[in-house]
């Protein structure tokens, strides 16, 4: 960390170097480069360097997002002396060995969700992320729904027991951009790039934010996934996740799921149900999630962010209903710093929240949530699933 004040602020920097500039990488910039001017924070965030293989392309985009320098090479990048946290916004296939480095040079570590392409990788990243903490670097993973007010209100709420002992956590995450039989073969319908399909990108989303509003783990899972289109045109260009360009090379393989379904169960007894999509037409970015207790239920809809749906099941049956929490009051979890009530939040704060979060526990030199052992759980409950799916649905545990 750097050692002399920042001028004007008051506060030491805090060197960020980034690695990937694509949508993960813009939305990070932009959490990078707000974080500071919203909120109160022990130290000053400085967008030192942006890494990315095409020297050209990364230096338009180090412009266009904020950052000071490019670099081509991500060994490069973590070498540096102003880079003091690597942000990872790369494909799946890259992280782990990224991070290990990083941890290894001293570096404390943000990693985009999945945590890993396979449960081994995550559990090198655990691990490296453990004997780091020892040498006082931190690890996080980046599941930027966590930090949605309403969803952090939820926690709180059913921390507080609110719920009372939880029967069902029921969650889908549905979005709609592979409908289109022709939707070109991008790396995240390549399993060597992104590890799975719609389990790890959209179901991870899904499995933490359940383990985390529930305050509990999946113990096992029955699942059933799908590849709905199995070949699609491989375009010449740059192949960007979710957009491609160029002509036509004829077709090539999808090499992951379309669709992940499954049921849990939680160690507490509960049950789950979940569904991960991108051929939910219609439905563009919809994560939903209702938990169901004894003393009442919470709801939450990605698509009405700022609101969450709360029943009272204490009250009296001819008054007692849900009602909804428009969550934009200064005492709502990242609120104090935001606009007047009722002026509402969207997708780009989250990543604003989780940069300040990780911003103060480096300050306090302590754990950020959720950690690389958090990801590395939710990439064991995405290898039950493929192994379920794989024998018919056979109930699978979730290793501890
Ligand atoms: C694309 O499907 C995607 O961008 C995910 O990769 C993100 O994690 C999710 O937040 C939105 O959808």
């Amino acid at each position: 960390m750097g050692t002399t004040q920042e001028p004007g602020t008051g506060r030491r920097p805090l060197g960020v170097g980034m690695v990937g500039y694509a949508f993960m990488g813009a939305a990070h910039s932009q959490g990078w480069r707000t974080v500071g001017r919203v909120f109160d924070l022990p130290l000053n965030p400085v967008l030192a360097a942006v890494c990315g293989r095409d020297g050209q392309a990364v230096r338009a985009a180090a412009d266009r997002l904020g950052w000071a320098a490019a670099e081509t090479d991500w060994r490069a990048l973590i070498a540096r002396d102003d880079v003091d946290v690597v942000d990872i916004c790369t494909p799946g296939d890259s992280h782990a060995e990224i991070a290990v480095a990083a941890l290894e040079a001293g570096k404390h570590v943000l990693c985009e969700k999945p945590l890993a392409n396979t449960v081994d990788e995550a559990e090198a990243m655990a691990e490296a992320a453990e004997r780091a903490r020892a040498r006082g670097q931190l690890a996080m993973t980046g599941f930027n729904y966590r930090r949605v007010p309403a969803t952090a209100l939820a926690r709180r709420m059913v921390a507080e027991g609110r719920l009372g002992a939880l029967r069902h956590v029921r969650v889908s995450y549905l979005q709609d951009w592979l409908v289109d039989p022709d939707f070109p073969l991008t790396w995240r319908l390549k399993k060597e790039y992104a590890g799975s399909g719609a389990l790890g990108d959209l179901g991870a989303h899904a499995v933490d934010l359940a383990q985390y509003l529930a305050g509990e783990r999946i113990a096992g899972v029955s699942a059933l996934t799908e590849t709905f289109v199995r070949e699609r045109p491989v375009l010449t260009g740059a192949s960007a996740g979710l957009a491609a360009g160029g002509s036509s090379l004829g077709r090539g393989p999808v090499t992951v799921d379309d669709a992940a379904l499954f049921t849990a169960r939680f160690t507490s007894g509960a049950l789950g149900s979940f569904e991960a999509t991108r051929f939910a037409a219609g439905r563009k970015n919809a994560l939903r999630i209702e938990l169901n207790g004894e003393k009442g239920s919470l709801a939450f809809d990605l698509e009405r962010l700022n609101e969450l749906s709360f029943h009272d099941h204490t009250e009296p049956g001819v008054s007692a209903g849900f009602r909804r929490i428009l969550v934009t009051e200064p005492d709502h979890p990242y609120l104090e710093g935001w606009w007047p009530p009722g002026h509402g939040l969207g997708y780009e704060h989250t990543f604003v929240h989780q940069a300040r979060d990780l911003v103060h526990a480096i300050a306090a030199g302590e754990q950020p949530q959720p950690s690389f052992a958090e990801g590395l759980r939710v990439q064991r409950v995405l290898a039950a699933v493929e192994e379920s799916a794989l024998k018919n649905s056979v109930y699978t545990t979730v290793p501890v």
